[in-house]
């Protein structure tokens, strides 16, 4: 035996021939990864995935988000971010405000608007179907990546649509992809606990499923680090894996830490970065049908994103330009979450990457 293997505890050898040879994994081996395997194979393992699929290339766009408002008909149990209607750190922004926002970006590179906030009881179908058109007129060459899953359900929903006619209305309207949030985590038990409120996991994976089947490409997330296992993340990446295997629709997965400050679970605290690297490299290995793996920088911060580009992700996502509140007010270390092209490019190649800048769909941009 080479002595290099001998380094590979046996438990982990058939495990790792598996992966080095592309061969997919099943879930308790996924599992075994995840609960026992030393943090340098899972290391070694979800970069030679990442480098057999990608090469030395790290993408990264330039983006930023319009989050309409803060104020949710939702009170998930993790979130910083909802405040009530009368609270000084909420907001709700009118039309011509979230327009003003979008004019500022004539000309200045930017390739993708993200938007997404909290469910609000004023605001309808109706209303975002316009306000993508509108963005549309002011910015006619961007990608408006749109609505989580949950927003989705709820506008679909009290507008009386299928989802069908619901998704294909918002994609004459402009929107071109969504965005992978309120994806939590899948375990029904776990869900209702903490955010029975909001749509159901099958529910979320329909609209995932339809808005493929309709030609409108999306990302997929999981909140880890608060009530929930192994056995749980493992079980909400096999649905995922499950429903990539159908449509092929999903671009990239997003691992999201949960970030504690201010919300109703803030006592449990946060897992530590040697945890986020186990999630982030055994979702590397086990989701290989995923074409991109992202490092969520104004989550993660930006040490633990380059850390992250030696663990598998392939991405950083983009320029944000202080537009998301989202992980400042749950306590992420990035306060007003900002990175010129120079700044993403330097992080990258420190890590030992090629910077690529992408489009919302991951073609290449020169
Ligand atoms: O669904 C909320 C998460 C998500 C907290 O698709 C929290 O490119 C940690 O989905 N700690 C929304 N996480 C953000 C999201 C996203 C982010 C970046 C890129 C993309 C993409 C999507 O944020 C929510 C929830 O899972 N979240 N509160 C918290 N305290």
């Amino acid at each position: 035996m080479k002595p290099l293997v001998k380094l590979i505890p046996e438990k982990f050898r058939n495990i790792s021939d598996k992966v080095l040879n592309g061969e997919r994994i099943f879930p308790h081996e996924a599992l075994l990864l995840l609960d026992d395997a030393p943090l340098s194979l899972l290391g070694l393992l979800a970069v030679k995935v990442k480098e057999k699929k990608r090469g030395k290339i790290v993408f990264y766009n330039r983006n930023f988000h319009l989050e309409p408002t803060n104020i949710c008909i939702f009170n998930c149990k993790f979130c910083s971010y909802r405040k009530p209607a009368d609270s000084p750190e909420a907001w709700f922004m009118g039309t011509e405000e979230m327009l003003d926002i979008v004019s500022g970006y004539k000309n200045t590179g930017v390739t993708e608007v993200h938007i997404v906030g909290g469910v609000h009881q004023d605001r309808d179908f109706y209303y975002y179907v316009d306000l993508i058109k509108k963005i549309k007129k002011i910015l006619p060459d961007i990608t408006v990546k749109a609505f989580s899953a949950v927003e989705i359900d709820s506008m679909i929903n009290k507008a009386g649509l299928s989802l069908e006619k619901g998704l294909g209305l918002l994609k004459e309207s402009g929107m071109e992809a969504m965005p992978g949030g309120g994806a939590e985590i899948f375990d029904e038990k776990l869900r209702y606990e903490l955010c029975g409120q909001k749509c159901s996991s099958d529910r979320w994976l329909q609209v995932h499923e339809t808005a493929h089947s309709l030609g409108i490409s999306s990302n997929a997330t999981m909140l880890y680090g608060h009530i929930e296992n192994n056995e749980h993340r493992i079980d909400h990446l096999s649905r995922l894996r499950d429903l990539q295997d159908r449509t092929n629709g999903f671009n990239a997965f997003i691992p999201l830490k949960y970030r504690n400050l201010n919300n109703s679970l803030s006592e449990i605290g946060e897992v530590p970065v040697t945890e986020d690297m186990r999630v982030l490299a055994v979702t590397r290995i086990y989701l290989d049908n995923f074409p991109h793996i992202k490092a969520y920088w104004p989550m993660y911060g930006k040490n633990t994103t380059q850390l992250a580009l030696n663990f598998g992700a392939d991405d950083i996502d983009g320029t944000i330009d202080d537009t998301t509140k989202i992980y400042s007010m749950a306590g992420a270390e990035e306060r007003k979450p900002s990175m010129t092209v120079t700044d993403m490019r330097k992080l990258i190649e420190g890590a030992g990457y090629m910077a690529v800048e992408r489009d919302s769909f991951y073609n290449v941009i020169k």
